[in-house]
């Protein structure tokens, strides 16, 4: 493992305002994990840390919203969400959160640390204020048009819609998001980190030393550094966070990613005495997992303020992912746009790996990716099922059925025979070059390579048939087999790890190191293996609908939501009012209007009379489901003639948002005729 004895992984802090969804998933945890778990299998010194973010204006502006403090909050999230990463089995070492004592001391301390050897500016300036709130408008706290893109709803630290990162002072017609009032300049002071400063050092340090980070990695960095950097203010006028350690700084707190990659220093302290050694022995590797969004953070801004500080070791890689989207629209965590954790794992119970293996196939590696119900469909059926577990199905059953489940002996070794263990051997070394470097979906798919040499393995050597003429011959395919299941065992534990549990028990064997895997004798003749059960099931059409129709409600709810009423018109005298004779009526007959797409025309009983009535519906109404319906109509409208058909009134209906039109009528049945008023 070259110059390095020990590795310190670290995991984005999830916001504790919402719970953890496919997108955090795939973009942190999934890969995190499999590297954790991969590390851990070859024996190496390795700890994997992660916690909830739980302060910033995401926090507090929920807490406003549902009319509970920030704690309340901060309290339901970090629950739901360390929960469910347990149930999900991500395998951190220690999940913290920010709000703990231990965290607050230590932002603390650091801050204090740099203030005291002067490595701030303190710098006072006009922010923006909110007078009817008597508060400042960090960040989310103001909105406004981005100068960057025209996006309306830009916030003060970042437009969502095209990425800048912005100052509130830079977005045209600012807006507090707390009273909805134009907010005024105020004068505040605050503390700078100089990250202009930095800007030379930086540069050596990632644009010469780090040519080998990821591409997309690299490349924001580079850009970031190009267009050059500006000092950037560490501390907020908040009340929810971590106050800031110095005299007159009352009603003052930590900026949130000041504090929040401390937290990773925090929950190393939290889970051993010897944190040191993870943060400072320059033979420990630190890596941080994260999603594309936080990469300044952790390769600018988080290692400027760790060379500030002077004692600490800087990431020695940082493989980002970029984003995950959901049946091709944006994950959004307020349009409830998301398949969230919690939900997946009640609805699919026991089948944690396989969401697991579909995040990571289709891994947002290089470029953004889309999540859709039908490739997780496939993906299960086609890979998991019909690949990996019709092969270990099909070993261990036939060595039930030929041996009563005692691995048979094997004998003299033919050229497939041979070729077939080497590949074994061979995608070993293809497992582990893609893992080291973080090509995660491309080592799950050299694991699953094995699966696949044990299925043309199988079909090619035919042990149903030679079975019937040389019994001999087949204890050695079957034997070969059963190696293969064993190796699989190992290669795809760090991807699999509920179902390779699973597997040894049908095996009967223990977990294996990772230098075990391409030996050729891992599991010895003799040895006896247990009656097998299916590894994975079928997901049938009827569960994939059922999540489509969920996200189609999800839908039709947000727009609901987002349709805005339009605008009253000008108030009218009772009597304008008093002119319009409406009543309630019963269709008699309709059909379509030949040769139009939206008109029907209907036979009405008004009470009055039967009169035509020709009506804009015919997209939302079949004709014969109207027949017999009860509707509104105006009935003293002057006629008019609509294709040639004169149209005597007009039935009400109400407009939805989708411009979809409902027949509004009186919810009880009413006799024809009877006012409408
Ligand atoms: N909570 C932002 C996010 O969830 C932030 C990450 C902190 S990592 C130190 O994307
Ligand atoms: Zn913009």
């Amino acid at each position: 493992m070259s110059k390095f004895k020990r590795t310190l992984i670290t995991t984005a802090l999830p916001y504790a305002n919402g719970p953890i969804h496919i997108g955090h998933l795939a973009g942190v945890y999934v890969p995190a994990d499999i590297y954790a778990r991969y590390l851990r299998l070859k024996n190496e010194d390795v700890i994997m840390v992660g916690g909830s973010d739980e302060h910033g204006v995401p926090i507090t502006l929920k807490a406003k919203n549902e009319g509970v403090t920030p704690q309340d909050v901060v309290d339901k999230f970090h629950g739901i969400i360390k929960k469910s990463f347990e149930d999900f089995g991500i395998s951190f070492d220690v999940y913290s959160r920010t709000s703990a004592e231990i965290h607050h001391q230590t932002a603390s301390e650091f801050f204090r640390k740099l203030y005291d050897e002067g490595k701030f500016v303190e710098k006072s300036n006009e922010q923006y204020y909110d007078q009817e709130n008597k508060q400042f408008l960090a960040d989310r706290y103001i909105t406004g048009t981005c100068p960057k893109c025209s996006f309306e709803k830009a916030y003060g630290d970042q437009c969502e819609s095209c990425g800048s990162s912005l100052s509130p002072t830079e977005l045209i017609n600012p807006v507090s998001t707390i009273s909805g009032n134009k907010p005024v300049l105020k004068e505040t002071k605050h503390w700078y980190l100089p990250l202009d400063q930095y800007e030379p050092w930086l540069k050596e340090w990632i644009l010469e030393g780090h040519k080998e980070w990821k591409s997309n990695v690299y490349g924001q960095c580079k850009s970031w550094i190009d267009s050059g950097l500006l000092p950037r203010a560490v501390t907020r006028d908040l009340d929810w966070g971590v106050p800031v350690p110095v005299e007159d700084a009352d009603g003052k707190v930590l900026y949130v990613w000041f504090d929040a990659p401390i937290g990773y220093i925090s929950a190393t302290k939290e889970f051993t005495s010897d944190w040191e050694t993870y943060w400072k022995d320059p033979e420990t590797r630190m890596l941080h997992f994260i999603g594309k969004d936080n990469i300044v953070f952790h390769c600018i801004i988080f290692p400027s303020m760790l060379k500030a500080e002077g004692t600490y070791n800087l990431p020695e890689n940082v493989p980002a992912n970029e984003f995950l989207n959901l049946e091709n629209d944006k994950i959004s965590t307020s349009r409830n746009w998301a398949v969230w954790l919690h939900e997946y794992l009640e609805e699919f119970p026991g089948k944690e790996d396989v969401l697991k293996y579909v995040l990571t196939a289709n891994a947002p590696e290089t470029k953004d990716n889309d999540f859709t119900w039908k490739d997780f469909q496939t993906r299960n059926n086609n890979e998991l099922v019909a690949v990996l577990g019709n092969f270990v199905n099909r070993a261990l059953v036939l060595t039930q059925k030929y041996y009563d489940g005692i691995v048979p002996e094997k004998g003299e070794l033919n050229d497939a025979d041979k070729a077939t263990l080497a590949e074994i051997a061979k995608l070993k070394g293809e497992v582990e070059k893609s893992l080291n470097s973080f090509r995660i979906r491309e080592s799950l798919k050299n694991a699953m390579d094995l699966a696949r040499l044990g299925n043309k393995y199988l079909a090619d050597e035919e042990p149903w048939k030679v079975v019937k003429t040389d019994a001999e011959r087949v204890k050695t395919i079957m034997n070969i087999c059963l190696q293969i299941t064993a190796n699989l065992t190992i290669c795809l534990e760090p991807f699999l790890p509920f179902s390779m549990e699973k597997l040894r028990g049908f095996l009967n064997i223990e977990k294996m190191d990772w230098d075990k895997l391409g030996e050729t004798d891992i599991i010895s003749a003799g040895h006896k293996v247990n009656k097998p059960e299916l590894l994975f099931e079928k997901i049938e059409d009827k569960v994939i609908e059922a999540q489509l129709q969920k996200l189609l409600d999800t839908k039709k709810a947000n727009e609901m939501a987002e349709a805005k009423a339009t605008p009253a018109k000008d108030n009218i005298e009772f009597d304008d009012f008093g002119k319009m004779d409406i009543r309630s009526g019963i269709v008699l007959e309709c059909e379509k209007v030949a040769k139009t797409k939206k008109l029907l025309k209907l036979k009405v009983d008004t009470g009055i009379d039967q009169r035509t009535v020709v009506s804009g519906i015919a997209e939302f109404y079949n004709p014969e489901d109207l027949v017999g319906k009860q509707v509104s109509i105006l009935v003293n409208l002057a006629p008019k003639k609509l294709r040639g058909i004169e149209s005597q009134g007009m039935i009400l209906c109400a407009e939805n948002a989708d411009g979809s039109l409902s027949i509004v009528s009186p919810d009880i049945e009413v006799k024809p005729g009877s006012e409408i008023k």
